[in-house]
């Protein structure tokens, strides 16, 4: 039994990887590699806790609430400050903004050109359920040196991001992520205490005949997304499969390797959709098109959406275009 998928992968780690890849894309510069590495730093303790699971007090919830008025648990907060406290060193950080602050979090008021957003632990509230989370990061540049509100320099569409990716704590540890060059996937070897390259170049197969939504919605859906749930339910469709984890790391995980489309469109409960733009849409649409796949709203481009606000929600599809494009066809 092999160890690894190809052998010539088996001992290629992130940081090797990052490094190697230095030379021939030029979005990859050595301070970009750094901050990228940092975030995988940070994934590790993360991974250590959620794999402890049950044995500490990390999947109980907090007292507060955030921003979003959800419950929050203790490895949120954790998650949140190991992901802030592993940039520490790193002066090319100007900002970090996170699903957990209501406010971005300045670390260097001059100096520092990347702007890094991030939900330290997606899926949180099926901690202790033993499913899957994950972190999901997205790092843009800032677009001007000097500026008097940080909005002015964080509100950018994510077509400007340069690197985004997730961690995907699971039946195993993997990080996925993109600096606009492909899509790259690395498994955390436990014994060895690295992310090893496991997949290059992924991109969405092209037959996946299967569909995630939180059917439970159904009825606030607008109309054309029942139509299309009864079309993808009849003979002419064709069997497809119903698969939701309620876990948009793991849902995106499961779309990237299997094929098939994903939707959390708006309902009556969140109107504007559930799924945060700058740190949970954003990110997932930049690797979703690297992997030839497509995110929109149901109408335009992920990455074309000019933010009004940090954390601002939105309707998301994505997955294999011509399963994205179906849906499209009924919502429209
Ligand atoms: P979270 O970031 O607070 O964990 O919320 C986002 C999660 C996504 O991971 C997932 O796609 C969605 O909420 C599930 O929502 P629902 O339970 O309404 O289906
Ligand atoms: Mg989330």
């Amino acid at each position: 039994m092999k160890a690894y998928k190809s052998p010539e992968h088996a001992l290629t780690s992130a940081q090797q990887f990052l490094l190697l890849e230095q030379n021939s894309d030029s979005h990859l510069t050595k301070e970009l590699a750094l901050l990228i590495s940092s975030i995988t730093l940070a994934s590790k303790h993360i991974a250590l806790y959620v794999k402890r699971d049950g044995l500490t007090d990390v999947s109980e919830k907090t007292n507060s609430k955030n921003v979003h008025g959800e419950e929050v648990k203790k490895l949120d907060e954790l998650a949140d400050k190991m992901l802030i406290n592993s940039l520490g060193l790193n002066a090319d950080v100007a900002i970090v903004s996170s699903e957990e602050n209501e406010n971005p979090v300045i670390l260097r008021e001059s100096g520092g050109k990347y702007i890094l957003f991030f939900d330290p632990l997606d899926g949180s509230s099926n901690l202790s359920s033993g499913i899957a989370v994950g972190t999901i990061f997205s790092i843009m540049e800032k677009s001007k040196t000097t500026y008097s509100d940080p909005m002015e320099i964080i509100l950018q569409p994510g077509n400007r991001q340069i690197a985004a990716g997730y961690i995907m704590y699971g039946s195993s540890t993997v990080l996925v992520f993109t600096t606009g060059k492909g899509v790259h996937m690395f498994t955390l070897d436990p014994n060895v205490g690295d992310y090893l390259l496991s997949r290059q170049n992924m991109t969405f197969p092209d037959n996946g005949k299967c569909y995630s939504i939180n059917e439970g919605n159904a009825h606030s859906f607008d109309p054309g997304y029942n139509k299309w749930l009864d079309w993808v339910k009849s003979n002419e469709a064709g069997p497809y499969t119903g698969r939701y984890i309620g876990s948009m790391v793991a849902d995106f995980h499961r779309t990237l390797i299997q094929g098939g489309v994903f939707a959390y469109p708006a309902t009556k409960k969140s109107p504007e959709g559930k799924l945060r733009l700058m740190y949970e849409a954003n990110p997932i649409a930049f690797i979703a098109e690297q992997a030839k796949g497509m995110a929109t709203n149901g109408k335009s481009r992920i990455l074309d959406i000019q933010p009004t606000s940090l954390h601002q929600r939105v309707p998301l599809l994505f997955g294999e275009k011509k399963e994205v494009e179906k849906i499209m066809s009924y919502i429209n």
